[in-house]
């Protein structure tokens, strides 16, 4: 909407003058120093990238804008009748940090709605994948496949693009990319799991609420959908799929390119797709159980057989987070009001007791606290969505709403392609002494 992007122009260019400041004045000063074990460990905790959308922070986990998840479920506008903020207010805070008023939510929605119709060659292609595809890889195929809609790839190459303007279009391919992944993920679903049954959209619904609608999944789903696509997304750049986007997108490759990148990252088992494999590993104790919730030590009898098999406990641990994932304890308090007794519920409410002192025994895990993955599936199975593999695609519907604001803001603040550097063992050795 002209309201947001004429806000996001006045904050882009007031922010501008501070990272042009840092870079030209104090582009020497040291932040971090970087070890052996850093660089063969995945790069892990070295501080190489800036964003202002979101900032993680170990113990007290992730704040939005600078405000907590449950401050952002506070303040943020609500949809009548839900329990849940519209998911385009919270898009507007993502990208100016301001709260949006209802008027300002009202013309982002109606922004969103302009622009949601999706190509037709995106269904067709679509339709002429394998059904066994994964989800995921059908929602990756699915953007990357509307990469010649993008209007920054256009006005690039005709010349016409000042750097201070790389934003503008990059905010236009965002938004008619965002308006469209509610209509392409359901999509996917009732094409692979509901026989081709698609359900057109409502005009009269808010992004959140027209997914759930469009799932055919009732009330209270809408929130549900509202509360995920907030919950996962963003957590601040380091993230595989954060990350990946904002490195793709650093080569000047519009957003199509990057956030089905993206969605590649999110797709391994380490990241997005532990929602899934929490799910998975959960239904074969629930299976052996008969369905019946099992004791305290028949669960840590499971918990010990998985990481004696030399597998990982899905949904546990974090690369930086040291206490439990308030994306967690969010959804918690969701099943909490919403799902008490379900025993899926009961099995997860478990897994958090009796997982923890058994990761910090083994003594490997740095932190052996649940995340966000250890609930996701549970609230999805019991609304009815009980094909897994779709766990992720969930996750990547949010996780595009962050990628995309912060790639808004690298082009609005000029950050130019990323370029780490390499070096080889030997040196490696010689660093250390020993060669
Ligand atoms: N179960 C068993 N072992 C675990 C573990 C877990 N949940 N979490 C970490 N470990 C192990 C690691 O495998 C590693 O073992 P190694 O030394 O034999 O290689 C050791 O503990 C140290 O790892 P650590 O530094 O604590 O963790 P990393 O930063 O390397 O990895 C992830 C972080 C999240 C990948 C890791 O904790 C894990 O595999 N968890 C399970 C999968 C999962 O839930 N992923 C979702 C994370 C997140 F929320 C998301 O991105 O969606």
């Amino acid at each position: 909407s002209q309201v947001l992007k004429n806000k996001l122009k006045e904050k882009i260019e007031g922010w501008r003058p501070r990272t042009a400041r840092l870079t030209k004045e104090f582009g020497n000063v040291k932040i971090d120093e970087v070890t052996i074990g850093q660089v063969i460990g995945g790069a892990r905790d070295i501080k190489c990238l800036v964003t202002d959308i979101s900032y993680l922070d170990p113990f007290e986990g992730i704040r939005f804008r600078g405000l907590t998840i449950p401050e952002v479920l506070e303040k943020l506008p609500k949809v009548p009748g839900g329990e849940m903020p519209y998911v385009e207010g919270f898009f507007f805070f993502l990208l100016t940090g301001d709260i949006p008023s209802m008027k300002d939510v009202e013309e982002v929605a109606e922004e969103f709605k302009k622009r949601q119709d999706v190509p037709q060659y995106v269904f067709d292609m679509l339709k002429a994948l394998p059904k066994d595809s994964h989800p995921m890889a059908m929602l990756s195929a699915a953007i990357v496949s509307m990469q010649r809609e993008s209007i920054f790839f256009k006005e690039y190459e005709e010349g016409k693009l000042h750097k201070n303007d790389y934003w503008d279009p990059t905010y236009e391919d965002s938004l008619n990319l965002l308006a469209k992944l509610p209509r392409i993920a359901s999509f996917i679903y009732r094409w692979k799991y509901k026989n081709g049954d698609i359900i057109p959209s409502d005009p009269k619904l808010d992004w959140g609420g027209n997914f759930a609608h469009m799932m055919g999944i009732p009330k209270p789903y809408d929130d549900v959908s509202r509360m995920y696509f907030i919950l996962h997304s963003d957590h601040e750049s380091g993230n595989v799929s954060a990350h990946t986007g904002h490195l793709i997108a650093s080569a000047l490759s519009d957003i199509y390119y990057s956030i089905s990148g993206m969605v590649n990252g999110l797709a391994g088992p380490l990241h997005g797709l532990a929602n899934q494999e929490v799910l998975k590993w959960i239904q074969e104790i629930y299976e052996k159980k008969g369905g019946n919730v099992p004791t305290e030590e028949e669960m840590k009898q499971f918990v010990w057989d998985t990481l004696k098999s030399g597998q990982v406990i899905p949904g546990f641990g974090h690369a930086v987070l040291r206490k439990t994932d308030p994306r967690y304890t969010a959804q918690r308090e969701f099943c909490l009001k919403h799902l008490p007794d379900d025993p899926l519920f009961k099995y997860v409410d478990l897994l958090y007791k009796v997982v923890p002192p058994i990761l910090l025994e083994q003594g490997k895990a740095k932190n052996p606290w649940p995340n966000v993955d250890a609930q996701s599936g549970v609230i999805q199975w019991y609304y009815g969505l009980r094909e897994y593999d779709f766990y992720t695609v969930l996750f990547a519907v949010g996780r595009a709403l962050g990628v995309c604001a912060n790639i808004i803001w690298d082009r609005g603040l000029g950050y130019p392609i990323e370029r780490p550097k390499s070096v080889t063992t030997d040196m490696l050795e010689e660093a250390a002494g020993i060669k």
